[in-house]
């Protein structure tokens, strides 16, 4: 059944951690197939899709272009073919985003109506900041009051038809001018949406410089919109996150208690589990059950989103949710959307395992589903946790192996509490961060994103990055799959900044007490990178827009088309993204051109593709400096420990 022992690669060659080889092993004496044993089966990848170069969009296809037969049977070219089929991807990872983010507006509005379950307005301060950003009248005025309006005024940001989103006005003046010359300021998101579904279908858009453009357009109204809503209104229900000790990797779950793992990217269910999880009718129920206790542990962002803000702990990252079924240590996987294999029901049968689905979206034929009711979200957890615990004595011991491998870490750094990190209560600031910058201390900011891929080996290419930029002074923030590869590391603690850290680096962490890598969330979290990088601008010193600002994002190991749209709304906001693998562009050298090269000339920043960790260290470190050329901050770094006075006075 398996070939994970058959195929020529070792369990060694998937993944960095021996957590994850462990359990690959094990899949192969279980004869359990995973990814990774279907990566082998799936060698023979169709080139024409690599390319771009397949067009399924009629049905006088599918045409496939070739030297030989260079159009469509509509007459399509290389370049419509390979723009239409990326626009596509763009909106696909725009759509889970945004979808997401109406999800948590519409749990809002219902909270400010007072049917909102057992949710509420966690984060009061996070509301009223977020109500004045968008103008809504907060003094004097209820929460409710206030968050049905801010409710309301979101949902306009999915709708509008003829003003651009209201987020954008969050940009820096600057970068909006870039987007109204270049004609990207997105409408509402789901006319984005529908318009991108529109010009890419048979006979409308054929111009690909017109589709792409309308594709940086697109991804605008996921992270300016979609994702930056999602992030927000996450923070006002369920708290802006602040730094939070915790554990990663298989290795959080236990011997003896029931472990559910919750999977996915919604955060309204997690939290409730996050919540409920601790009420003593679960804990006397799993004592009942001859448990010691019940352990929560999450995967993926959903992961990241109750790590964040309950300190949950984390079983692994994208390619780990087969691996911690393997475990046989699993009584529940709880699902919700987007990022979940539809393999899990299938690897779960050989073992106790229920995967539980609960969004009425996402169903997987295998999975047993319970329909997450937000109006009555405490219930609903309980529902599910009790039938976890009674999983717990169908357990065979003789097929649980629970790898020792876990790492201590710190997450929780949203923009908030990066600014309290930096100048304390009453100095909140960047300051610190943007001196730091101009003096060299620190040559620039690097967000590294995204997934994992079994194409590559499990977090080596992202790992090996950030170990090299932090060593060379940069400062790493990370979300999504990424941050978890770094936590199962055991990077993320401030201890990591005197193992690894260069010089100039680690005397900011030491004196402000942070790590050299920020986790600072899920994948729609990549919206706090963009927020982080407006406030350097707004801080002063290092430019005026996003462009100029020494920042390059790094998505080394993507596989989502989520990942896509980030890149496409990075470069769009003027920042420059490497990729680990290239986009599925490479049939036109038009479009490739556009998406390498022009972009710099229309938005300052432009995609990437670098093979290797090695060669994206050189292209960050060379991106950063020219931008620190450009700003005129290029000279070196002159050493000195930036010790509390500097702080308060570089704040006057
Ligand atoms: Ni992002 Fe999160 Fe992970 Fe990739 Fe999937 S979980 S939204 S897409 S795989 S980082």
């Amino acid at each position: 059944m398996t070939t994970e022992t058959k195929s020529g690669k070792s369990p060694a060659d998937r993944a960095m951690d021996e957590a994850s080889i462990a359990i690959i092993e094990k899949a192969g004496r279980d004869c359990v197939d995973t990814c990774f044993s279907r990566m082998d089966t799936q060698a023979n990848q169709c080139t024409f899709g690599k390319k771009g170069l397949c067009c399924r969009i009629c049905h006088m296809g599918p045409c496939r272009i070739t030297p030989k037969s260079p159009r469509g049977v509509c007459g399509a070219d290389a370049d419509t073919v390979v723009a239409r089929n990326y626009l596509r991807e763009v909106t696909g990872g725009t759509a889970a985003h945004s979808d997401h983010a109406r999800h948590l507006v519409l749990l809002l509005k219902n909270v400010a109506q007072g049917h909102g379950g057992g949710y509420g307005i966690k984060d009061e301060k996070a509301l009223r900041y977020t109500a004045r950003l968008y103008k809504v009248e907060e003094a004097g005025r209820t929460n409710e009051a206030v968050a049905l309006d801010l409710a309301n005024l979101f949902l306009g940001e999915f709708t509008s038809q003829e003003d651009p989103l209201k987020t954008l006005k969050l940009a820096p003046a600057k970068r909006i001018g870039v987007w109204e010359k270049q004609g990207i300021m997105p409408m509402g998101v789901d006319r984005m949406i529908v318009e991108a579904m529109h010009r890419t279908t048979m006979g409308v858009d054929h111009d690909y410089k017109n589709l792409l453009l309308h594709a940086f357009r697109t991804s605008l109204a996921d992270g300016w919109g979609g994702a930056r809503i999602g992030s927000m209104v996450s923070d006002i229900l369920f708290g802006t996150p602040t730094p939070v000790r915790s554990a990663a990797n298989l290795g959080v779950l236990g011997e003896k208690t029931v472990n559910i793992v919750v999977h996915g990217h919604e955060p309204a269910l997690s939290d409730m589990l996050a919540v409920t999880v601790n009420d003593p009718e679960i804990k006397a129920y799993a004592k009942a059950a001859g448990a010691e206790g019940v352990t929560l542990a999450g995967l993926c962002c959903t992961a990241n989103e109750i790590l964040m803000r309950h300190g949950v702990p984390i079983a692994g990252n994208f390619l780990q949710q087969e691996l911690a079924i393997i475990t046989g240590a699993v009584e529940m996987m709880v699902v919700d959307v987007q990022c979940c294999m539809p393999s899990l029901p299938e690897v779960a049968a050989a073992y106790h395992t229920e995967v539980i689905s609960t969004a009425d979206i996402a169903k997987t034929v295998g999975a047993a589903h319970m329909s997450f009711d937000e109006h009555d979200g405490a219930g609903s957890a309980k529902a599910i946790l009790k039938r976890a615990i009674d999983n717990f004595k169908n357990r065979d011991p003789k097929k649980v192996f629970i790898p020792k491998a876990k790492e201590q870490m710190v997450a929780g750094f949203s923009v908030d509490a990066i600014k309290y990190m930096l100048g304390g209560t009453y100095r909140a600031s960047f300051r610190p961060l943007n001196d730091a910058i101009i003096a060299g201390r620190i040559r620039g900011v690097v967000g590294i994103v995204g997934c994992n891929n079994p194409k590559s080996k499990t977090d080596e290419y992202t790992n090996e990055l950030t170990k090299e930029l932090i060593k060379q002074n940069v400062l790493v923030l990370k979300t999504g799959c990424s941050a978890i590869a770094s936590g199962k590391r055991g990077w993320l603690t401030p201890e990591t900044a005197i193992q690894f850290a260069g010089p100039g680096l680690r005397e900011v962490c030491e004196a402000v007490g942070i790590p050299p890598i920020l986790h600072m969330g899920s994948c729609v979290d990549n919206s706090r990178l963009l927020e982080a990088t407006t406030e350097i601008v707004m801080e002063g010193g290092l430019g005026d827009d996003l462009s100029m600002v020494p920042a390059v994002g790094v998505a080394p190991e993507w596989m989502s088309e989520k990942a896509v749209a980030i890149g496409c709304y990075f470069v769009a906001s003027g920042v420059d993204v490497v990729l680990g693998h290239p986009f599925y562009i490479g049939g036109s050298d038009n479009v490739t051109k556009f998406m390498n090269e022009e972009t710099k000339g229309l938005f300052g920043g432009s995609f990437h593709v670098c093979d290797t960790a090695k060669e994206a260290a050189v292209r960050c470190l060379a991106l950063l400096d020219e931008k620190r050329e450009k700003l005129g901050i290029n000279q070196k770094a002159e050493r000195k420990l930036l010790d509390m006075k500097d702080r308060r006075g570089s704040n006057v």
